[in-house]
This record gives structure tokens, C-alpha cells and sequence, in this order.
């Protein structure tokens, strides 16, 4: 079984993951894993904190010579930051009288009011350490090695953002081929110039407010074999597995897979992908085929073998530098919410960390389906599964 834990608070020393469950042969090295926290770390609209780091991971566990051994992998992810953040985030108790004081006044839309309630806090601080969305690093850093996994089986993840505070990107011709390549050099990660250009100015806009601004992301994965997921229970459906590991992103607030939402407003008869069988290549190319992809590429819990197309929605990030009404939870005075640095847009850095969780539960299905002790006894499984489900396409 893959799967992993997290640690880590935004400003201590470093974050960490533990995953279990690396087939072992798999290759595994830091550039790649690297390669991906960058494309976490840019995106216009982001904080000063980016600028302060250049996450990088060390592996301190499971990997011998460029390859998992099959045992858990531990990586770490240090905190630049955490040089400046010694006395106020310290692991040991501080002197009489050197405490900061503390932070009493809740973010709305933020996990400060829920979380001091919850675990009886009296400083916010001791909520947003590890609410923060810098824990995204570590989510990017093991759905990396999830990648690295489904490479070795053809399969890709890529997205691209389709909507940023309301300015929508005609994405409806790009090509799911081309996303990366169309979004990856975008400062916004839109496939589309002229809404990029639209996008840019609206972020400027909302940080000379004070403002956040929220969107929409695509995650798109190419190369699924038909029968990852199960309609058998509840919990094994792939659709349900990617809506929470979607959800789980801080500040996302809605997911839909294909067209999603838009299956309220048209008949059936516009909805549900018409099969056709095609052998014009004749032979061993021959193919059952629909016309269109509405389902997104799951039907029944279970992937169709269709391209996988996911989209999210992340609300404006809570921290606003022109505050919002809150209440001293102290006090009960009515005060500006609490502000410190932030980014006035992550949609873009959202899109990375979506890619991430879409790869996260990929791999795990890959493992559950194909058997995960090593690479080589997963991709017998695969080759043997894939000769029969060709078998069962050819005339
Ligand atoms: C983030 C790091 C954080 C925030 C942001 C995401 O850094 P800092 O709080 O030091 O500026 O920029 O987190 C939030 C918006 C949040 O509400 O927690 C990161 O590395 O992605």
C-alpha cells in the first residue's frame, strides 16, 4: 500500500514526509522531486516567502544507489525561514517574559478560529503553523515520486488554470496533449495569452486593494489504463478517492471530474460518451472509442481508459491585507482580522499541488491493481493485464 504521513510547521525548521509502500527498483533521485517544488514554489501572485526559499528535498531513507528498496522513504524539506523564526517558534520552553505575545484575532475563512477551538489554543500562531499551505511542499514532494512511478507505466499528469477571479480561459480547444506545454511557461499557468494578460492585471489589481484572488485549476492525466477503482464500496471509488485528495488542499472548496457540474443543466442524451468500435488501422490497433469525454474519464468508481480530467476550485486565500471585520477572541472587541505576509494569488501553485494529489491516488491505484513489492512485479502484472484487455479489442 503507498501511502505516507506529514510533518512540519511553516516556519519550524523543516517538513517532512514518511511514505511506505515505493515498489522497490523504482527510480528514484532528488532532481525530479526537486523539479516539482520549484514549479510549486513560482506563479504570479505569490508572497515574499518564495523568495526566501529554494525548497529542495533530502532523502534520508529508503533509496540505495538511485533506487527504492522497498522500504519506507523519508524526505525532508527545510525551512530557510526558520533562521528568523527561532525564538517565536521554538521546540524548547523560552525564558520568563521572552514569549511573543499572542495572536488572538481569527482570519475568517482561515483554519485560526476553527483550530483554537478545537485543540483549546490561546495563539493562533499554534494553528496557522500547520494549517499553512506551506505544507503543500511535502504533498509535492511525495506526489513526485508518484509521477516517477506512473512514468514507468506511460502515464502523465499536467494542468492548467482556467479561470482566476473570474477572468475564464476558453480552454475548450486546447489540445490535453498539449497542456504542459501550452501552461508551463505561464506566469498564471493559463493556456491562453489573452487571458493571461487579463489575469496578470486582475491580480495587480486586487494587491493594490488589499485583496486575495481565488479560481480554477485543471489536472489532466494522459495514459490510464481502463480499471483503477471499484464501484464495490464506498471508499474504493476513484472518483471519491480524487475529490478528497483534492479537497484536501487548503482553501479548496469544490471539485468536479469531466463536466461535472454542467451534467445538471443537459439532457442524458448530451451527457454520456457514445461508444463506437473502431478498426480502421485494422489488426491490433483496433479499439472500442467514444466520441466525446463528458465522464472525465471514470465511469462507475473506475477509470475507462479515457483521458483522466479533473478541475478544482480554490477560494481567495483568507489572509487579506486590507482586513476583514473579525473579533478578539480575548477580549470579544470587534478588530481587523490578524494580517501578516501572504500571497494575493496561489491558483497557479494550487494547479502543482492538484497535479500532485491527482498522482498521489494514481499511484496507490496502481499499486493496489498491479501489486506494488517491486517495479518488475508490477509491470508483469501490467503487461498481462494489458495483453487482455487488448485481446478483448481486437475482432
Ligand atoms: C506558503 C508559505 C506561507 C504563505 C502561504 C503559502 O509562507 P508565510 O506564511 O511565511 O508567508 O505564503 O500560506 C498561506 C497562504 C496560508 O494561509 O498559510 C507556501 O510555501 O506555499
Amino acid at each position: 500500500m503507498f501511502r505516507f504521513l506529514t510533518a512540519g510547521e511553516s516556519h519550524g525548521p523543516a517538513l517532512t514526509a514518511i511514505i511506505e509502500g515505493v515498489p522497490a527498483g523504482l527510480p528514484v533521485t532528488a532532481e525530479p522531486i526537486n523539479l516539482q517544488l520549484k514549479r510549486r514554489q513560482g506563479g504570479y501572485g505569490r508572497g515574499a516567502r518564495q523568495k526566501i526559499e529554494s525548497d529542495t528535498v533530502e532523502i534520508l531513507s529508503g533509496i540505495r544507489f538511485g533506487k527504492a528498496l522497498g522500504s519506507p522513504l523519508t524526505l525532508v524539506v527545510r525551512n530557510r525561514d526558520w533562521a528568523n523564526w527561532t525564538v517565536k517558534m521554538s521546540v524548547e520552553p523560552l525564558p520568563e517574559g521572552q514569549a511573543p505575545p499572542p495572536i488572538t484575532v481569527p482570519r475568517p475563512g482561515h483554519a485560526d478560529y476553527t483550530g483554537m477551538m478545537k485543540y483549546g489554543h490561546d495563539d493562533l500562531r499554534n494553528t496557522l503553523e500547520r494549517s499553512s499551505a506551506r505544507n503543500t511542499a511535502t504533498l509535492v514532494a511525495v506526489g513526485a515520486v508518484a509521477r516517477l512511478l506512473l512514468a514507468e507505466f506511460g502515464v502523465s499528469v499536467a494542468s492548467h488554470v482556467v479561470n482566476i477571479g473570474g477572468i475564464k480561459v476558453n480552454a475548450d480547444h486546447v489540445d490535453l496533449r498539449q497542456v504542459a506545454a501550452l501552461s508551463e511557461d505561464s506566469p498564471v499557468r493559463v493556456a491562453d495569452k489573452e487571458a493571461e494578460a487579463r489575469i496578470i492585471t486582475a491580480i495587480d489589481e486586487a494587491k493594490y486593494r488589499g485583496d486575495t484572488l481565488g479560481g480554477t485549476f485543471e489536472v489532466v492525466t494522459l495514459g490510464l489504463p481502463v480499471g483503477l477503482g471499484s464501484y464495490s464500496q464506498w471508499d474504493t471509488r476513484i472518483d471519491g478517492k480524487l475529490a478528497q485528495a483534492l479537497m484536501a488542499i487548503q482553501a479548496i472548496k469544490g471539485v468536479e471530474i469531466g463536466i461535472g457540474f454542467g451534467a445538471a443543466d443537459v439532457p442524458g442524451s448530451q451527457v454520456h460518451d457514445a461508444f463506437f468500435y473502431d478498426d480502421a488501422s485494422g489488426g491490433a490497433d483496433a479499439r472500442f472509442r467514444r466520441g466525446s469525454n463528458n465522464a472525465g474519464g471514470t465511469e462507475g468508481g473506475i477509470t475507462n481508459g479515457e483521458p483522466l480530467v479533473v478541475r478544482a476550485v480554490m477560494k481567495p486565500i483568507a489572509t487579506l491585507m486590507k482586513q476583514l471585520p473579525s473579533v478578539n477572541l480575548e477580549t470579544k472587541e470587534g478588530v481587523p482580522a490578524f494580517a501578516e505576509r501572504s500571497d494575493v494569488c496561489a491558483v497557479p501553485a494550487a494547479a502543482v499541488v492538484g497535479e500532485a494529489m491527482v498522482a498521489l491516488v494514481l499511484a496507490q491505484e496502481m499499486c493496489l491493481k498491479f501489486g506494488g513489492d517491486s517495479l518488475a512485479e508490477m509491470r508483469a502484472n501490467y503487461g498481462a493485464y494489458g495483453q487482455t484487455v487488448a485481446a478483448r479489442m481486437t475482432k
